[in-house]
């Protein structure tokens, strides 16, 4: 058994839906973590013989569509949650599947999870933040329940482990993660086939903003920081969606001798950043927070309203005293690793 405390719980739940309807909801601007949990889940539901369908507030991303070749995903606007059963993957409180979703749901039944930071809001909570992604939690409560696995539902659990473990390269990456992977690997899921349509379908207008950003880098803080901006007209020029801005900032980060990394959007009336750091100790998510915003030790975010003048310096103060604290060792507490 991968789950000995999970799994005999959420045997009890799917034989308690065999007769509905389930709508298995994710969370607003999904990852292949959480689209692969949908298509998953989704899929052994049905083979069980509930009715499923997967709710989310914003589209399947295009780099995630090939793990949806049947209509699955419905929008908010055009269904109806009457009788239905509500299951959420990969949020860690009920508000990650967007406000267009919160509205339409009176809550929700079951809540299978892999953040520390999960408040169990749900009726039943199946949460281990000892997982490097929902779907090792999702795999595992498949397998320990002996539930059917089609190779496309072993492409969505392979897809959720692989993008959320940074392709196997990050501290959750541990022995059950590459046995639950070889075990989907068995039943299908094909790893060339899944980085070929990951990461081998770029648009060239992706690679215009890859080169914008690029061409923007510069060093900060006696080197240790590695910041890029794009500027407010970079989208028109480049033809680039605000998606595709995504993974920009891990160049920055990989320069050696950087230890954390920056991406600044320059919005006109608001800076949209985000930060990614090469050890957990930098714990961005400080730094995300002092901008209002909020993260992961390794991975954060922010949005402020601000002009870019105005806001760069104060960055660099607040870039420059945090890197005293942690060199000082002044420990704060937080220690969430997963994403
Ligand atoms: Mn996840």
């Amino acid at each position: 058994m991968y789950f000995e405390q999970l799994s005999p719980a959420f045997g009890t739940f799917v034989d308690s839906v065999r007769e509905k309807k389930v709508v298995v909801v994710g969370h607003a601007r999904p990852d292949g973590d959480c689209i692969g949990c949908q298509v998953a889940l989704g899929r052994v539901l049905r083979a069980m013989g509930a009715e499923s369908v997967c709710l989310n507030q914003d589209p399947v991303p295009r780099r995630l569509d090939f793990l949806c070749p049947e209509e699955f995903f419905v929008k908010p606007g055009e269904w109806k949650p009457e009788g239905h059963v509500a299951v959420a993957v990969d949020c860690a409180d009920p508000d990650r599947p967007g406000v267009a979703v919160r509205d339409l749901l009176a809550g929700f039944d079951a809540n299978i999870d892999h953040h520390i930071s999960n408040t169990g809001y749900a009726g039943l909570n199946l949460v281990d933040s000892t997982s490097a992604a929902t779907a090792e939690i999702l795999a595992g409560l498949f397998l320990d329940n002996g539930y059917p696995i089609d190779p496309i539902t072993a492409l969505g659990l392979y897809v959720g482990i692989a993008t959320d473990t940074g392709q196997f390269r990050f501290p959750s990456t541990t022995p059950r993660v590459f046995e639950i992977s070889g075990r989907l690997l068995h039943l299908g899921a094909d790893p060339a086939r899944a980085s070929r349509c990951l990461y081998e379908r770029e648009s060239l207008e992706k690679m215009k903003l890859l080169e914008a950003y690029l061409s923007s880098l510069r060093l900060e803080c006696g080197n240790r920081v590695c910041l890029g901006v794009l500027p407010q007209d970079v989208f028109r020029k480049t033809g680039a969606g605000p998606d595709d801005t995504e993974g920009l900032v891990d160049y920055a980060r990989s320069i050696d001798g950087v230890d954390i990394g920056v991406i600044l959007e320059d919005r006109g009336v608001e800076i949209k950043g985000s930060f990614r750091a090469k050890d957990p100790r930098y714990r961005v998510c400080d730094l995300a927070r002092h901008f209002g915003g909020g993260g992961h030790d390794c991975a954060a975010g922010f949005t402020v309203e601000m002009p870019f003048d105005s806001f760069y310096p104060n960055l660099l103060k607040v870039l420059l005293e945090h890197f005293r604290e942690v060199d000082s060792g002044g420990d704060k507490q937080e220690t969430d690793g997963g994403k």
